[in-house]
């Protein structure tokens, strides 16, 4: 076998990890991290670190499939057929309805490349703005915080910052599990300099509070009053630089006025903190030699994003924490490439080169650049409103890209009832089995990582060569490409006979186009190539050509691109968060990541090993919370909120207070009946028009379901998911995952008031491989309970338990173990359902926290017990030696097991 090694990038988060790809031009065998990558060093996390894992083919879409009416199949169909298709829908379209009548929803996960093509697409042919990304739901209370402080969407610092600086501040982000790699960079270096000073506000205890010297727990949606609150202590102590305020900021006045309101009293009360640490927070901030604060999705996806993200930027502008090292704001960016998105002006009120499209001159520039007459005036459409307007059926053709919108968007009732209402919906996509694919008339396969090439931008400004390893499977292509073909072939329409604004024939051709609309810009990266990365290696802009090396720092002069070049004080009040608790829904729901997930799950959820950390879906609640409700662990409820409801089982979990509750975003409908955005709000931010997916109010009523099910089948596990899904949807509780790593399963769990008609059940055996061959069985009619149990080579294959499901954690870890024996057996034929010694609830310790090396919390815990300590454990069992995602949680577990001590001496 010829085994080659193509250098590439994390298809992943933001942080933007060079990984080198071991593969043989057809199939990826193995990933590593790149050690000459700048933005890792050769670490990956956990997730990257199992890339090669994910992505099973059987999941993958190959070829291109249309619907040629409402109601019927989809079949396989040339890409020829798809692209005319699609130019004709588009082009009667248009020619109908007016070009604001077709939209674009895109991603970013996609490369620059992609995104300038789409871009080009939308604005300069088909003449609409209505194109928007899941950056809405993402990144865009940054771009405006960023803009409306400082003059322009450009986070100002480096990775490097973080080793730097004095005072760290994590704000609304879970960056051990999300930005697992920056966060290994930020224990290393704390591990070095332990004076540094971490806060994390958060109002969970997540795994980053594992290393922090002060975690707020504040109220969900307080952070506004917060950052007010130190803005005053700050002023009262005088712990600012009045020589930075005068010489480099506007508007201290205003700000100072609506400070005084927020008083340390006020404050504590509103965040539910005490006035002593947001003292000490506070002094903290005021008096480091350097300040940086981190965030992510806890200030953005909110009503008050934009307000949260300006009110953390006076705390720089205040204390003159910007423009050296170790200071500054440093947003941290959720996908590979939201930058390049907004780089290139992939957000609906956008233009290439950080321009807007409400500015005449921004737009006559592109215009000119892209040589036509002028660019669409009129407002284009921000993504909760697109889907809004798909579904009042003004938009009657909308192109979906890298994004599964039926998953990720809040109020999914309504995006389920716009693209089920939508004329012609076209889905760009790499897998066929997301949500949203059920929706698409037209199903284009893409090419996924390791089969495409282009860039992307990284947290720092660091743009990085994303290479092919091996060719895309079926009859998959690049982004760049199916955009550029069906662009072709609308023109042929739109403008018959004019030059094509699309001659471009492969994505370095596309780049040295975009980048000449940055030259003089703010972001100006006009010195960049493909080629010149591949000499120098990824690149921070600005680099305008020219250059011999990025930029790390920006803003080093105090000068700032806004129009005097003075920075600006924002002075929003607080405004409470909408869905406050109230006495019909009495909880707060937050949403938000797992370590080994990604998004909806399309790539992670093929590979069982991203289910060993966190199994299944689990709505946690505190302990208090379970009580007053009178629930135990495991119980189904039923989880509303005014937008829907959802039945889900509910876990223990001390991390978050009394009144809240926490739901992974991943589980989407396919893996959880419903999926978690079912609950969410559509509300936005007036100015980002981020919509509020961190915050519902939700209330939980007893799920009285009494026929439950277990199933579980080795092997095949997409196919098994294809056809076992749908049959589900006569269940009321639905919830799918993965298990075992050799020989992976799919397992189900359902639950329903009645029990299903007979045919539900063949239909399910028949699927599962339990109507016929070695299969044991048991029915008890007369309590509509059976048992069924698939034994090949003395191993369990299949299991299936109905009206009755005790046994399925005992069943599920005989199937673990390889072992049918005699107990079996007996159980089997007996009319009891509880397992022997009735072992009824999951093995406790069977969650695996160090995914890398297979190590349970079981055997870390009783390496605990027998006296080991982080070095002793990682020596003993090897866990926490690889990518260390699982260091944190394995410390809490020492720190734990120490505490009774601690109490007593
Ligand atoms: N493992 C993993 N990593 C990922 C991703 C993934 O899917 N999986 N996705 C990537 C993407 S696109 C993104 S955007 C990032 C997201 O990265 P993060 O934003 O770090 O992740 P989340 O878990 O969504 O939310 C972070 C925290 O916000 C807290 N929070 C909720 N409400 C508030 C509030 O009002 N104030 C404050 N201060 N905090 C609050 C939540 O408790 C949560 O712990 O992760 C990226 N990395
Ligand atoms: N409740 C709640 N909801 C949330 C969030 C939350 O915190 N809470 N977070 C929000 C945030 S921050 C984000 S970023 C969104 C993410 O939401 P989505 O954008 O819906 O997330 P993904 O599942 O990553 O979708 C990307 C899709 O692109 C496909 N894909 C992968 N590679 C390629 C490729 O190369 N080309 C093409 N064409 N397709 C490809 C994948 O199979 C996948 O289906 O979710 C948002 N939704
Ligand atoms: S931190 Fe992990 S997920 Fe993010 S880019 Fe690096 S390896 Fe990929
Ligand atoms: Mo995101």
């Amino acid at each position: 076998m010829n085994r080659q090694i193509t250098a590439s990038t994390c298809c992943y988060c933001g942080v933007g990890c060079g990984v080198l790809i071991e593969h043989d031009g057809e199939r990826i065998l193995g990933v590593s991290g790149d050690p000459a990558h700048p933005a890792n060093f050769g670490k990956l996390c956990s997730k990257g670190s199992t890339l090669h894992l994910t992505g099973d083919l059987t999941a993958r879409a190959l070829y291109p499939e249309l619907r040629l009416g409402k109601g019927l199949a989809r079949s396989r169909t040339d890409w020829d057929t798809a692209l005319d298709h699609a130019a004709n829908v588009f082009a009667e379209t248009v020619a109908e309805h007016g070009p604001d009548s077709v939209a674009f929803y895109i991603s970013g996960q996609l490369l620059t490349e992609d995104y300038y093509a789409f871009n080009k697409l939308a604005r300069a042919l088909v003449g609409t703005n209505n194109i928007d990304s899941n950056s809405r739901l993402c990144m865009s209370s940054a771009v405006v915080g960023y803009k409306r402080s400082l003059g322009a969407d450009a986070p100002p610092c480096s990775y490097e910052d973080l080793e730097l600086s004095d005072c760290v501040m994590i704000v609304g982000s879970n960056m051990a599990y999300a930005h697992p790699v920056l966060f290994r960079r930020l224990e290393e270096a704390k591990s070095r300099r332990p004076q540094m000073k971490v806060i994390v506000i958060d109002p969970r205890r997540t795994d980053t509070c594992d290393l922090a010297d002060l975690h707020l727990a504040i109220l969900p949606g307080t952070d506004v009053a917060l950052f007010h609150g130190i803005v005053h202590l700050l002023l009262k102590e005088e712990w600012i630089d009045r020589e930075f305020i005068e010489a480099h900021t506007d508007g201290l006045e205003e700000l100072e006025a609506l400070v005084r309101d927020y008083t340390p009293q006020s404050v504590s009360e509103l965040c539910g903190i005490s006035p002593a640490q947001l003292r000490q927070c506070a002094e903290w901030v005021g008096t480091s030699p350097s300040f940086l604060s981190l965030w992510c999705m806890g200030l953005n996806q909110s009503t008050a994003g934009s307000a949260k993200n300006s009110a953390l930027i006076n705390l720089h502008l205040v204390t003159g924490q910007i423009g050296r090292p170790g200071a500054g704001p440093f947003s941290l960016t959720g996908q590979p490439n939201a930058m390049g998105g907004r780089e290139t002006g992939s957000l609906s009120n956008l233009l290439p080169g950080h321009r807007e499209a409400a500015n005449a001159e921004h737009r006559a520039e592109v215009a000119a650049y892209w040589g036509v007459e002028q660019l669409p005036a009129s407002t284009g459409l921000t993504a909760i409103e697109l889907f809004e307007q798909v579904r009042s059926g003004k938009i009657k053709a909308l192109w979906i890209a890298c994004t599964n919108p039926a998953q990720s968007l809040p109020d999914q009732n309504a995006v389920r009832a716009a693209l089920q209402a939508c004329p012609f919906v076209v889905l760009q996509e790499a897998f066929r089995t997301t949500e949203t694919a059920a929706f698409a008339d037209l199903l284009l396969p893409a090419a996924s990582w390791g089969e495409k090439e282009g860039t992307v931008t990284n947290s720092e400004r660091r743009i990085s060569h994303v290479r092919q390893a091996v060719v895309a499977p079926g009859e998959a292509r690049p982004d760049w490409s199916i955009t550029v073909d069906f662009a072709q072939r609308l023109e042929k329409r739109l403008r018959p006979g004019q030059t094509s604004l699309f001659a471009f024939k492969s994505p370095a051709q596309i780049f040295d186009e975009y980048k000449l609309l940055t030259r003089g810009r703010d972001l100006d990266l006009s010195g960049i190539s493909h080629e010149l990365i591949d000499q120098l290696g990824p690149q921070q802009w600005p680099f305008p050509s020219g250059a011999t090396h990025g930029t790390a720092r920006l803003y080093l002069d105090g000068v700032f691109p806004t129009a005097n070049g003075r920075a600006r004080f924002i002075a929003d009040p607080y405004l409470a968060a909408k869905e406050q608790r109230d006495a019909e829904f009495p909880l707060t729901l937050l949403t938000g990541r797992l370590r080994d997930q990604w998004h909806g799950m399309s790539r992670t959820g093929t590979a069982a090993q991203s289910f060993g950390h966190v199994s299944e879906a689990q709505l946690s609640l505190h302990p208090d919370e379970l009580g007053r409700h009178s629930l135990q662990s495991g119980d189904l409820v039923s989880l509303q909120s005014r937008r829907g409801s959802l039945i889900v089982a509910v876990a223990s979990d001390d991390s978050l207070r009394p009144g809240q509750a926490f739901l992974p975003m991943h589980w989407g409908d396919r893996f959880l009946k419903g999926g978690v955005n079912t609950i969410t709000q559509p509300a936005f931010d007036p100015l980002s028009k981020q919509p509020e997916l961190k915050y519902s109010g939700v209330r939980l009523e007893p799920a009285n379901l009494p026929w439950t099910l277990f199933a579980l089948v080795e092997g095949d596990v997409q196919q098994h998911f294809e056809t076992l899904r749908p049959l589900c949807e006569a269940f009321s509780y639905v919830s799918l995952s993965l298990a075992g790593r050799e020989r992976p399963a799919l397992l189900i769990r359902a639950a329903s008031l009645a029990v299903p008609e007979p045919a539900v059940l063949h239909a399910i055996d028949q699927c599962l491989g339990l109507s016929e061959g070695p299969v044991l069985t048991y029915d008890d009619p007369g309590r509509s309970i059976g048992k069924r149990v698939r034994i090949e080579n003395g191993r369990i294959t299949a299991i299936r338990l109905a009206g009755e499901t005790l046994a399925q954690h005992w069943l599920q870890n005989l199937w673990l173990e390889g072992r049918a024996d005699q107990e079996l057996r007996r159980w089997l034929l007996a009319p009891l359902s509880a397992p022997p010694g009735n072992a009824s609830m999951p093995a406790a310790g069977s969650k695996i926290l160090c995914n890398c090396m297979n190590v349970s919390q079981g055997a870390i815990c009783t390496g605990i017990s027998s006296g080991l300590d982080l070095p002793g454990l990682k020596q003993k069992l090897g866990c926490g030696t690889q990518c260390g995602s699982c260091v944190p949680e394995i410390k809490r577990l020492l720190a734990a097991a120490a505490q009774p001590l601690a109490i007593i001496s």
